[in-house]
């Protein structure tokens, strides 16, 4: 990746009634005075100031009238000189006047550059910028606020507060090693060690936002199985509330995994219906669908399996249990209490169990009830200040490592190895903010944005 050409993408999403192409770089406004025009041209003089104007044909002739603006740097997102252009949306208009864009010297931007390229510039810090993508796929009112904390800095700024700590420290530490003999002003090793307990703490409560803030922001995986016809697509639509998977009395009519999202007691739920699972089907489509429900269930984080009330056999009890990893979360639904007796009691399963009816609605409240309680079980339920991901969370669980040896050698007062075990802890701290990071690492972290942020 070049760091100083000029690139350029489509920021909106095709289908819109207008689209935004951005133009980031020292080229910026000399690639848009290629392919637009106004009687107030964009110029340092005129900064910030949105300005219509029309877009130039390859010859030169007026096209479309679209606006454009000019925020040169540093005071721009990614603290480049930017030009943003607003033409007409949908598919035809954009995709012409970006390609004029790219043919007036701009290179096509790659997924996040514009990000990267704010972050390389000391714009916004890593925490900052992993926002940036959570923000935008942020699917729940509670995991777009903590996107919007992170985005302000809310978890960048608790890091910084613990690494100026633990940095502190260090300079004390190391000043037992520069000057052994003169017995500066040291605090004692006991104070040392209370202040390292300190940090801990503080990077021991940020990591244990990390699974409460997975089901906040990307929501909760849950897979609907069970053998053929026991009312699993007809559950799919209850919960969904309109009909969304066929239902018939035909076995076998679900072939293939359905996916749809929907809010479930507050909680994202990736609901997915799957086809029934038998043991011998002659059908080769089917067989396929059981293949891909048997995967999909592999990774889902909770099952509602679906038996039939008005025909239970030993066998189907036996499926579920043979069928679901046993560290899945698993409900027992008992589908089909219309068609038994008041007097039915649900069989021994091992599993929280419910009996409902997707065709009355009746249970449906209690199997939600115990949804909830799945779902929060294992997970504090108030929304965190800060929520680390998986990366942060690996970082902070090095840093902790480290501080726990830094602890041990300073009680034994080996100052070099605690001295390096500090180190070691200040850098992977400074790894989530970005302090220090390498290249690959942010190959990883931008390529996972779209093309246009
Ligand atoms: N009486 C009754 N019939 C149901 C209920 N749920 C599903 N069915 C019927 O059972 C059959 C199979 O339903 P479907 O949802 O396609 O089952 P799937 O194969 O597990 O997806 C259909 O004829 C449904 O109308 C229920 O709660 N009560
Ligand atoms: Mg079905």
């Amino acid at each position: 990746m070049r760091k100083n050409d000029t690139i350029a993408a489509l920021c909106t999403a095709p289908g819109g009634a207008l689209a935004i192409i951005r133009i980031s770089g020292p080229g910026a406004l000399a690639v848009s005075a290629g392919v637009w025009t106004s009687s107030h041209p964009l110029s340092p003089e005129s900064p910030r100031r949105l300005t219509f104007g029309f877009a130039l044909n390859a010859d030169g002739s007026r096209g479309e009238s679209c606006m454009a603006v000019y925020m040169p740097g540093p005071a721009s997102y990614t603290g480049e000189d930017v030009v943003e252009i607003q033409c007409h949306g949908g598919e035809y208009a954009p995709k012409r006047m970006l390609g004029e864009v790219l043919r007036a010297g701009a290179r096509l931007a790659e997924p996040g550059e514009f990000t990267r390229r704010a972050f390389l510039n000391g714009k916004m810090d890593l925490t900052q910028a992993e926002a940036v993508a959570d923000l935008i796929s942020a699917r729940s009112e509670s995991a777009g606020r903590i996107a919007e904390r992170q985005l302000s800095g809310a978890l960048g700024n608790k890091i910084r507060a613990c690494s100026g700590e633990l940095y502190h420290l260090l300079a004390e530490i190391e000043s037992r090693l520069d000057f052994p003999e003169e017995n500066l002003d040291w605090q004692s090793s006991e104070e040392l060690i209370r202040q390292f307990s300190g940090i801990s703490g503080q990077l021991r409560e940020l990591l244990s936002t990390q699974s409460s803030g997975a089901v906040f922001r990307d929501g909760v995986k849950l897979v609907i199985a069970g053998a053929p016809n026991v009312g699993k697509s007809s559950l799919l639509n209850t919960l969904l509330g309109y009909d969304r998977a066929i239902v018939s009395a035909i076995p076998g009519t679900t072939r293939d995994t359905l996916r749809e999202t929907a809010s479930i007691r507050g909680v994202t739920v990736d609901l997915i219906d799957t086809a029934g699972i038998r043991e011998h089907t002659a059908d080769v489509i089917e067989g396929m669908g059981i293949e891909r429900s048997r995967n999909t269930l592999a990774g889902a984080e909770i099952v509602f399996w679906i038996f039939d009330a008005s025909a239970v056999t030993d066998e189907d009890i036996r499926r579920m249990r043979e069928t679901v990893p046993e560290n899945i979360d698993t409900i027992a639904v008992w589908n089909k209490k219309d068609l038994v007796a008041d007097s039915f009691r649900m069989p021994e399963t091992g599993k929280p169990s419910v009996a409902v009816s997707a065709k009355t609605g009746e249970g449906i409240g209690s199997l939600l009830d115990l949804f909830e309680q799945t779902v929060w079980k294992n997970h504090d339920r108030t929304e965190p200040e800060c929520a680390v991901s998986a990366r942060h969370a690996k970082l902070l669980e090095d840093a902790l490592d480290a501080l726990e040896m830094t602890v041990r050698e300073t009680e034994q007062e080996f100052y070099e190895l605690a001295a390096a075990n500090l180190r070691r802890a200040i850098e992977s701290v400074a790894t989530i903010t970005g302090e220090s990071v390498s290249p690959d690492v942010l190959e990883d972290i931008f390529s996972r944005f779209c093309i246009g942020k």
